[in-house]
Formats: structure tokens, C-alpha cells, sequence
């Protein structure tokens, strides 16, 4: 690229940034080339129970959350798809694994896994899940980072906590999304934001964090290039027309 493009290009984030300040990092080239990728995400499979994922090879990318911590439309949003991941509407039904691959490349994938903490679901299939869960998360060799939802009004949760313990466990990165940011108003939602960095730090959990709203589209970059250098993705991937 010309210099000329280049200044061109500096300048024009400039103005985006300057229209968009409190969301500097939506407007960064990497996260963007990223995001255009993860928008190819196709479905590929769901399972039951883990024994029945996709072999463990290439790289892979876990969304998890309690249920109703906006997951699903966080994936819709990020993917710009409306209904690749169905918001379900049925409260703690046997909830299936998803998999999708990032376009036809199978060896890169994005995880939906079912929402926890549903009052109804019974122990026994609670108890059983979560001892799936950790050993996934452990485990999993494919699995190159976990993106944890949690709503910004009430942010980790008991078994949020948990889920980070076992990736620390498993030498896991984590990011964290406080989804829903647009329930509050912007100094609340910074303040939400510090507030939960600050336990993080507490709790010894060295993981990134950042504000996200799927109803707003906030945040959407901010997370694809967390999602993009875990993934591997090619920053270089211009889709452009010459
Ligand atoms: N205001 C607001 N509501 C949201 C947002 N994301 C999800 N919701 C709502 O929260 C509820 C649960 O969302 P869903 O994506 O189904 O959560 P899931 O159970 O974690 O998959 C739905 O009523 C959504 O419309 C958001 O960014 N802002
Ligand atoms: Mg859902």
C-alpha cells in the first residue's frame, strides 16, 4: 500500500474513532480482517456430549455463559448472522454442543457450548455436565481460548468463577465479555468494568475483559481480534476487489 493510502487510511480511522470514542478498539484494522473472516462461520455439527465432537485437531474458539447471559446473540452478532446460533426459548431442555467452522476450513472452529445454571435442570445431569465440562475444558488440545458472557448487571457468578479456576487450571486464556452494557449507562459501565477487573486481579485470574453489547453492535472488534490471534487467523486476509 502507498503511503498516500496509508495516511488516507490513519486518517479515516481517525474520524471513525473520533465519532465512536468510547469504542476506540471497534475500529481496529486487525479486529475488522478478523471479523470479516469469523462473519463466513457455517454450522457444522451438534453433539450430545463431547465423545461425539469433531476430532481434536486445528484450533478452536468456546463461547460459554450462563443461560441467558446473552451467548447466543453475542454469536449471531459478532457472525452478523441472525440465526446461527438459535436463541433458545426453552429453559434448561437438553441442550446440544455446537460447532461451527469458520468458512470450509474445518480445522478452525468457533463452540457454542449449552448455558449453565438453570434452577431446573436436575443435579444428577448438573453434576454430570460440569464434570464434562471441566474435562473439555482441561483437556481439549484443539481448544485455544474460552470467551466467558456475563451479564454486566450481576458479573460472575459462582459457577463463572468456577469456569475460570478450571482454565486456569488447563492453561486456558480466557476473555471475558460483560454483555448487556447497554442496560447501563456509559459511566456505570465503565465503573462495572474496572469494578470486575479489579476482582479478577483478587482472584488471581489473569484474563482480559471487555464491554459488549450485541443489541448495540459494541465491542464486536474488540473480540474478533482476541478471537483472530487465538484462532490464527490470517490478519492479511483483505477481501477486497482490486
Ligand atoms: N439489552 C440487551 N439485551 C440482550 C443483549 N444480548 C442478549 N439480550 C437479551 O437477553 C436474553 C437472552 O439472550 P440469549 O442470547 O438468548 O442468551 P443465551 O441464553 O446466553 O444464549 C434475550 O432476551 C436477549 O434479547 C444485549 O446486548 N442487550
Ligand atoms: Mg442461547
Amino acid at each position: 500500500m502507498s503511503q498516500a493510502n496509508n495516511t488516507n487510511k490513519v486518517k479515516t480511522n481517525k474520524v471513525k474513532n473520533a465519532n465512536k470514542a468510547e469504542n476506540a478498539n471497534d475500529t481496529s484494522d486487525t479486529g475488522n480482517q478478523y471479523r470479516k473472516q469469523i462473519q463466513q462461520a457455517k454450522f457444522q455439527l451438534s453433539a450430545p456430549t463431547f465423545k461425539l465432537c469433531p476430532a481434536d485437531t486445528g484450533k478452536e474458539v468456546a463461547f460459554a455463559g450462563r443461560s441467558n447471559a446473552g451467548k447466543s446473540s453475542a454469536i449471531n452478532a459478532l457472525t452478523n448472522q441472525r440465526q446461527l446460533a438459535r436463541s433458545s426459548k426453552t429453559p434448561g431442555r437438553t441442550q446440544m454442543i455446537n460447532f461451527f467452522t469458520i468458512g470450509d476450513d474445518e480445522q478452525t472452529r468457533l463452540v457454542d457450548l449449552p448455558g449453565y445454571g438453570y434452577a431446573s435442570v436436575p443435579e444428577e445431569m448438573k453434576r454430570k455436565w460440569q464434570v464434562e465440562l471441566e474435562e473439555y475444558l482441561v483437556e481439549r488440545e484443539s481448544l485455544a481460548g474460552l470467551v466467558l458472557l456475563t451479564d454486566i448487571r450481576h458479573p460472575l457468578k459462582f459457577f463463572d468463577e468456577q469456569m475460570l479456576h478450571w482454565a486456569k487450571d488447563g492453561g486456558l486464556p480466557v476473555h471475558i465479555l460483560l454483555t448487556k452494557a447497554d442496560k447501563l449507562k456509559y459511566g456505570a459501565s465503565k465503573n462495572a468494568l474496572l469494578k470486575t477487573k479489579r476482582t479478577l486481579q483478587k482472584l488471581d485470574l489473569p484474563v482480559s475483559i471487555q464491554l459488549f453489547s450485541a443489541l448495540k453492535k459494541e465491542g464486536l472488534e474488540e473480540l474478533a481480534e482476541v478471537m483472530g490471534k487465538w484462532l490464527e487467523l490470517d490478519e492479511n486476509n483483505k477481501q477486497e476487489t482490486p
